[in-house]
């Protein structure tokens, strides 16, 4: 099995800002981010398209390739790669009722227009990997959009976009609730189902995000395992998250690290990376943390994903197998218990 490889996002180095609070850690430009990054030993940086191309919004198509170049130029520099360009349709005044399944045509069409500069800034940076995380594709309020339309809507949104460009594929990252209550296509099942209905299927994939899975009140080592069995598992957003409440992005397997070894137990056994899928880690840092030691979340990620990697290659599958025969579930999971205690 090749290495993994590990990726994170500029967002993932953040101010604390909250709901309940302002932020309370100075912004780090760009730049030191990614020397940082490259220093802790991590290999590529997943961007939205703003986190790229800041002011995108007031820039022409030909400024906006131009600006990714330059920072396309900045990873090179670190040995680092792009992973992939989100638009981030969550921002902005336009996308307030949701972007590909907005009501008004202008809000859809500035949808997908940053959706359209994700592709060239993807193209620019390096990557044809364009994710979307539809976060308010759905509803607050249930009879304020007709889901069936808006559902075929989204399918269409995701047929634009795979139509400019023969050469991108999309990652669907599903989450069932947050910033909305009601997503539209919350699940890995509803992102494949979209997928498998636009006119490209084969260019439709998933990132699954172990806490959306946890939102969903799902196990996300099974969803992983429902993409890899179609070859749909095209990333991996890792972290954790303590129950069915907000979205928390905690360091991955500080809350179960069962789950954890589970994850990591289905992305060795299935070679996820061999296809240049990378592990990326969807961590922030808790608000009390202090600016100077601001990264440790990450590095805490890394180091729990490679401590249960080497738990998962000492696996006993003869044992396993043997417990299987004879249906000793009891017997098995009191091996993993002391495997992952170092007993
Ligand atoms: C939202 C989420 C985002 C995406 C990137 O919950 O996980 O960080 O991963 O836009
Ligand atoms: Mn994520």
């Amino acid at each position: 099995m090749s290495k993994f490889r590990f990726t994170v996002g500029p967002w993932n180095v953040h101010e604390g800002t909250e709901t309940f609070g302002p932020g309370i850690r100075p912004s780090i430009p760009l730049e030191e981010k990614v020397a940082k990054f490259a220093e802790l030993g991590l290999d590529g940086v997943q961007f939205h398209d703003d986190d790229a191309v800041p002011d995108m919004n007031r820039m022409s198509e030909k400024q906006i390739v131009n600006y990714a170049k330059d920072v396309g130029a900045l990873l090179h520099k670190h040995g680092l790669f792009a992973e992939f360009v989100a638009p981030r349709l969550w921002f902005d005044f336009h996308t307030n009722d949701g972007g590909f399944t907005a009501s008004r045509r202008e809000d859809y069409d500035f949808a997908i227009w940053r959706s359209l500069r994700s592709c060239d800034i993807a193209k620019a940076l390096g990557t044809n990997k364009i994710q979307l995380w539809l976060a308010r594709e759905g509803t607050l309020c249930a009879e304020g959009k007709n889901p069936v339309e808006k559902i075929r809507q989204l399918r269409d949104a995701f047929n634009t976009i795979l139509e400019y460009d023969r050469e991108i594929r999309i990652l669907v990252e599903p989450k069932p609730n947050e910033p909305i209550d009601r997503s539209y296509c919350g699940t890995a099942g509803h992102a494949l189902a979209v997928g498998a209905n636009t006119v490209d299927p084969t260019r439709v994939g998933v990132c699954i995000e172990s806490a959306h899975s946890i939102l969903s009140g799902l196990d996300p080592a099974a969803d992983m395992a429902l993409a890899l069995a179609w070859g749909k598992l095209w990333g991996v957003h890792l972290n954790d998250q303590n129950g069915i409440r907000y979205d928390q992005d905690k360091s991955f397997g500080v809350e179960n690290l069962r789950q954890a070894f589970n994850q990591v137990k289905v992305l060795h056994e299935n070679n996820f990376g061999e296809q240049g899928e990378c592990v990326g880690l969807d961590v922030k840092a808790m608000r009390t943390q202090r600016a100077d030691d601001c990264y440790r979340h990450i590095i805490n990620s890394k180091r729990i994903f490679e401590l249960l990697l080497e738990k998962v290659k000492r696996f006993d599958y003869q044992f396993q197998a043997k417990c299987v025969e004879e249906q000793n579930f009891e017997k098995l999971e009191m091996y993993v218990l002391e495997l992952l205690m170092g007993v």
